[in-house]
Parts: C-alpha cells; structure tokens; sequence
C-alpha cells in the first residue's frame, strides 16, 4: 500500500500576524515578532505555520483585501524577513503554509483599477461586471444584477458611478470578486503560486475557494436566490458554492502549480458550506485537487438564522456532525480539525466553561476531544494558552469589519441596539483578534507601544510565561497531544468509531488501526460521572493521556478527558 501522507500525523499552527507579537512598536504584530517567538512554536511541536494573510493591503478586512500578491505589507515587516521566516522554520524541521486569498482582490489591487477604468478595458472580463437589472436606473433600490447577500450584510453588487454598472463582492464592497471564467485570471494565480513554491513556501491555505467558480448562463446571466426571510435579498449561495467548474478549476491548479514539483507541499481548501460528498472528491488523492478540507459545519451548529442568532450547541449535533464527517471520509480523503480560528470566537468561551474553576480543564478536554479524531488539527494562536473571548462592553470596542457591517445593517433594520451588541459580544470576529498573550506584564509582552486590539485583562492569570515550565497547565497538555499524534499510528490513521451517541454530555469514541485499540471519553459538562456505568471496559484500561493530575479510575470528573488503551 502507498505510505500515508506526511499531514496525516502533522498539527498545523494558524498566526494571525496582526495580534501575534508586535517588533517594532507600532502595536500591530509583524514578521520579526513572527521571529522572534518561533521557538514557541518549536518548543509546542507543531509541524506547519500557516500564516494569514502579510501581502500588500488596505486592510479592510485585515489583509484578507490584497493589493499585491507578490510582497510584503510593509506594515508586517519585508520580503527578506519572510525569506528569513521559511529558513527558520525549516531549520527547526516545519514547514510554512501562505494564505492564498484568490476570490477577490483588493478595490486597490491594479488588476481591479485597470478592469474599473473602463468598459473597454482589457481587464474588464477579469471581475464580474453587470448593468443594472433589465429598464430599471443604477443604483435604484433592486437595480442590482442579482438579489444576493453578501457575507458582510447588505447586497453584493457595488455600483460603479462611473460606467453604470455594478461589480460582484461576495465580502466586503472593497473585497471585488476575481472572475475565473477568464483563462488569464488563472493564469496570472497561477504564476504567482509559482513564485511563492519558487521562494521555499510549502503550500497554501486556500481562502473561500469553493466559491470560485460561480454558476453563469452562457449569456453571462447569473441567478437570482431564495428570498431570505425578513430581507429584500436574497440567498444566492447555490450560484457560487461548489459551482459547476469547481473541480476542474482545482485541478488545473494542482497540474500547473504543484505537478511534477520536488518536495512535499500541502493544499488546504477552506470551504464555507461544503458536504461532505464534495469534500470527498475534492480531497480524494486520486483526483490531484487539494490534500484537506477546511470545513465549517460544527462551528454553524450554534447558529439560527444566522450567526448573531446564537443558539445552544446540542451535544448531538456535535456528534452527528463530526461522525458523519469521520465516517465520510474513512477511506478516502481528508479532514483538518479545529475549534478555533481567527473567524470564531474562542473555543473555551464557546463550547467549553471559561468560569475560573473550569477554565483549564475544559480547555484541555476540548483539545483532547479533536486532537484525538481523524484529521489534522489546526490550533489557533493562544488557543494553546486556553485564552477566552474579550469582556467587550461597548460598540467602540470592536474593529472588525464584519462586526460593524452588520451593527449598521441591524439597527437600521429596527433591531434593539442592546441585542446587536450582545449578539457581536459573543460571536464577533474580534474575540479571536485580541493580541495574544505572553506575559503578565503590560500589554501581555505582545508591544511596547498601544496595541491595535486591547489585551485581555485576564492575562495577569492567563499567559505563555505563567504556563511553560507548568505540566499541569494547558500548554503542556497541548504539547501531550502533539506528541502523542506523532508517535501513535492509531491517532493519526486509526478507524473513529462513536459511542454513546445520544449521551447529553460524555463525548466518546474509539480509533483503532490493526488490533491497537483507543478509547477515548470526554465529559463536556460540570456533572460526574461513573465511569463502570458509561463505558464498562474504561476503568481498567490503561491511560496514555489525560487532563487531570490525581485521577480516580472510576469517576468521570467535570470536564475530564482521557485517552485510554483497550487491551
Ligand atoms: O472566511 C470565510 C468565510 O466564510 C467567512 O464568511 C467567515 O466564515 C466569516 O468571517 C464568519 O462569519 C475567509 C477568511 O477566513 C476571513 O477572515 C475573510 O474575511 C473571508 O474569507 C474573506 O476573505
């Protein structure tokens, strides 16, 4: 049989470079802070960084909006410390993953400038421009080509004054869509992945990129969606996800870019709203188009209507989801694994219990919980550390774009202001951003200057420093888990098998590869449990890793986590 891939027994580390270590004082973190704290990451065990987004950019959408794909922002630092960056890591033996953000460019991007500059440019066909709807004047209310939502509230299309005619943004109205209907589009992406490889990068984390191909007639109409309850627009997302040239745009990729290159790479495809049918093509080696998800379905299962419609999470949800996911991908393809990101609000805030006596040891059981599935884990930075969500208070106090996008929307729409509030406290965006935390001195030793996001005051307690040299502390559990996915052929390859699959609050499964056998069982709740009485081979099993020190074999304590050998 082929030797399974490198990743399946990697952990990937995300930096959000904005909010990881500022070097020069400007309160915003860049490449020397990256640097500087590479042995933070050496010293966890992790095997990839992947590094959002450090090109040229305004920032709109904190980098996320790319001017350039062929630099450095000079507000991260210059080419020559990224050059830097990928021979420190490799000298420690990881790789660096680039943020590929090829949806959509920049409004400021040349290639956007150029295509808006006229009707006749030769970059016009390069995003998707429209008139406005059949007889009806620009810029009246429903002129727009299409009912859709953007993910950033209110429409999709942005009206260009000056030639009458809209322009398509998924995101933001200064996140233009790229059309890939245009062969030099692809090309000019293409040449570009080139020169990143030709740099010593190691692969890409693929931003949005099932929406890149969209659902267009041959008369270049595109599709109005389902009315969205309550909204003059509509949900246009059958038109742009897994669209219908989707795989053959990926694969093209993978032939020109990767084909026949030495080395190992990895390909992540993030994938808002993929199943787990499409994901098994995508990921299927067989068919050369990515090497994993990145999927979204478990952090949606908070969600009503939308995301600020926060709901509970239910216990089976979660595990149906993740099961089915398991069980979808058994024999072919790939899964990554993650709770947080710079998209999510903080996992021990979300799904665990950040109160102080269950801080720790919900963060480790959650850890525990993924590290232990199928798939290769991704942690978020100060994810490792066990770092909450930001006691927000005021509007003021957010930044992101998508946060204050839909403030507006919302209130203008007659929604109680104190509500929206509530609602971006729990799910914004910004609960992810906020610098992370090293020190307990001022600023967390994340700057010497103001930082752009403020630092949590719960770093006096919660920090790097406090828990390095701790083996009780939510780092070294981190740690644990790295490790043992390293060493263990049952934790990277093993068949997950769930049990207990209507259980409230005890999370268990079992992977098992040639005769080895793991149980693993998480209690995600303040109760205990027996242990005899939920799993009666456990409390004799051997224990390999867990998240409490003076552990008593026969009671599941509140939020406890062990990963046992069945004999
Ligand atoms: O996010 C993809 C995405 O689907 C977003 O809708 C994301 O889920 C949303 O922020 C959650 O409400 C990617 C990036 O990760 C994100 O930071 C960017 O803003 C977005 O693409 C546009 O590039």
């Amino acid at each position: 049989a082929d030797q399974p891939a490198w990743w399946t027994r990697a952990v990937v580390y995300q930096v959000y470079p904005r909010s990881f270590q500022d070097s020069d004082g400007d309160g915003i973190g860049d490449l020397g802070g990256v640097l500087q704290r590479i042995d933070h990451l050496a010293d966890l065990g992790v095997d990839v960084l992947w590094l959002s987004p450090v090109y040229p950019s305004p920032q709109a959408d904190n980098g996320y909006d790319i001017s350039d794909y062929q630099g450095i922002d000079p507000l991260f630092g210059t080419l020559e410390q990224l050059d830097e960056l990928i021979a420190a890591l490799h000298e420690r033996g990881m790789k660096l993953l680039m943020d590929l953000v090829v949806n959509h460019t920049s409004d400021q991007h040349p290639w956007f400038l150029e295509s808006r500059s006229s009707k006749d440019s030769p970059k016009r066909d390069w995003y998707w421009w429209r008139p406005p709807r059949g007889g009806m004047a620009a810029g009246a209310p429903g002129a727009e080509p299409t009912n859709w939502q953007s993910f950033f509230s209110g429409p999709v299309w942005e009206l260009d004054e000056a030639s009458g005619e809209y322009y398509l943004h998924l995101f933001d109205r200064r996140q233009p869509d790229l059309n890939w209907e245009n062969r030099q589009v692809r090309h000019a992406i293409h040449a570009m992945m080139r020169w990143w490889l030709d740099r010593g990068v190691d692969g890409f984390r693929m931003d949005v990129i099932n929406m890149i191909s969209k659902d267009v007639a041959a008369d270049g109409h595109l599709h109005d969606g389902p009315p969205l309850p309550g909204s003059s627009l509509g949900d246009g997302s059958a038109s742009y996800l897994c669209g219908p040239r989707i795989h053959e745009f990926l694969a093209e990729m993978h032939r020109e870019v990767f084909a026949g290159r030495d080395g190992t790479f990895l390909t992540v495809g993030e994938m808002p709203g993929v199943t787990v049918e499409e994901a098994r093509l995508f990921t299927d080696p067989a068919r050369a188009e990515v090497d994993m998800v990145f999927q979204f379905e478990h952090v949606g299962l908070d969600h009503g209507m939308s995301k600020w419609d926060v709901r509970p999470l239910r216990m089976r949800d979660l595990k149906a989801s993740f099961g089915r996911w398991q069980a979808g991908l058994a024999d072919a393809g790939w899964n990554s694994l993650y709770w947080d990101n710079h998209d999510q609000p903080r996992a021990v805030s979300r799904f665990g219990d950040d109160s102080p006596g269950f801080r720790r040891h919900s963060a480790t059981c959650l850890a525990t919980l993924l590290h232990l599935h199928r798939g290769t884990p991704y942690v978020y930075q100060g994810e490792e550390i066990g770092m909450a969500n930001f006691p927000f208070t005021s509007l003021e106090d957010f930044a992101d774009v998508e946060s204050l996008n839909h403030h507006v929307q919302a209130v203008s729409a007659g929604e109680d202001p104190a509500h929206v509030l509530a609602a971006l406290r729990t799910m914004s965006r910004d609960n992810a951003r906020t610098p992370v935390q090293w020190d307990a001195s001022a600023n967390a030793g994340f700057t010497s200057g103001t930082p752009w996001l403020p630092v949590n005051p719960d770093s006096v307690e919660w920090n790097a420093a406090a828990q390095r040299d701790d083996a009780g502390s939510v780092l070294a559990h981190y740690r644990r888990l790295i490790a043992l996915r390293h060493s263990d052929d049952v934790v990277a390859l093993g068949d997950f098998t769930m049990l207990l699959p209507d259980h409230d609050e005890v999370y268990a499964f079992t992977r098992s590869l040639e005769g080895a056998e793991l149980l693993v069982v998480c209690n995600l709740s303040r109760t205990p449990y027996r242990l005899a009485e939920l799993l009666p081979e456990a409390p004799a099993a051997e224990l390999v890793l867990g998240n409490m020190a003076d552990d008593d074999p026969a009671e599941l304590r509140p939020w406890e986590a062990r990963v046992l050998r069945l004999p």
